[in-house]
């Protein structure tokens, strides 16, 4: 039996395309096993097994094999991967500057991620069935947290929380660069020049294109939106494109 490290995962999440930006970046081998979020069925989160590894059914989750070792929630399982592997490039070792990216790691959950509240789900998932209540309030927060990245983080540096990337940054981009206009086209960055010189940096980073590749395939649904067979189509282009690259580490 493979002692690989298992991550269970579809492409299209953002929180999963964050660890695995991390894993590819650092070519790091390890499993990705397909697992639908909000099903039931054997390769569902909301499945008896797998709740019983990871309790709130959620992707990704992260399995070692060879110490029995469960996590779940991208940011702790990206801190975790940098702190096991000593990668202080995506995560300084110098406690201020480690505290700077956990400053942007907290704060990034009730505005920057709600990107895909108030963008993407209302295109990508009509049968989440979100009112315009819920979507309204997250654009307003995204928008906070947009406009405080464009005055504050981004106007005083390169990258979130200084001159180079960290995880800081993969966080913020898998939700707000999923948004171009290569992608799902869905926000427009004219008015944002930091935000829109910060996305094109962060695309010249190693296992961008990778794990974006499912992206490419869903394309512009800011007219209409996917059917749920080319949503799933595009996942599964996307793990059979990483799956494959994987061979290759
Ligand atoms: N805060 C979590 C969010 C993860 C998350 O919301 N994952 C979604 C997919 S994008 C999910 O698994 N949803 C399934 C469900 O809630 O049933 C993280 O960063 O890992």
């Amino acid at each position: 039996m493979s002692n690989k490290l298992k991550i269970y995962a579809v492409p299209m999440s953002q929180a999963v395309r964050a660890v695995l930006w991390v894993l590819f970046n650092k070519k790091l081998p390890f499993e990705l096993v397909l697992t639908v979020p909000g099903s039931k069925e054997a390769n569902g989160t909301r499945h008896p097994d797998y709740l019983n590894k990871f309790p709130n059914g959620t992707i990704p989750g992260l399995e070692d094999p060879a110490t029995g070792f469960l996590l779940a929630e991208s940011h702790a399982i990206m801190c975790y991967l940098c702190n096991k592997h000593n990668w202080t490039d995506l995560y300084p070792a110098e406690y201020e500057a480690r505290a700077k990216v956990d400053d942007f790691l907290h704060y990034h959950h009730r505005n920057i991620k709600e990107a895909s509240l108030a963008f993407f789900a209302p295109m990508a998932r009509p049968d989440l069935g979100l009112t315009d209540d819920v979507i309204n309030m997250a654009k307003k927060l995204f928008t906070k947290g947009l406009n405080a990245l464009e005055k504050q983080w981004l106007k005083k540096n390169n990258f979130i929380t200084g001159n180079n990337p960290t995880i800081a940054d993969i966080a913020a981009y898998v939700e707000i660069g999923q948004l171009q206009s290569q992608f799902t086209n869905l926000f427009d960055f004219e008015t944002y020049p930091n935000v829109k010189r910060w996305l094109g940096e962060m695309s010249n980073i190693e296992g961008h294109d990778d794990v974006h590749f499912v992206l490419s395939e869903l394309g512009d649904i800011s007219k209409t939106p996917p059917a749920m067979e080319d949503l799933m189509g595009a996942n599964i282009k996307g793990f059979k494109h990483i799956a494959q690259r994987l061979t290759e580490f």
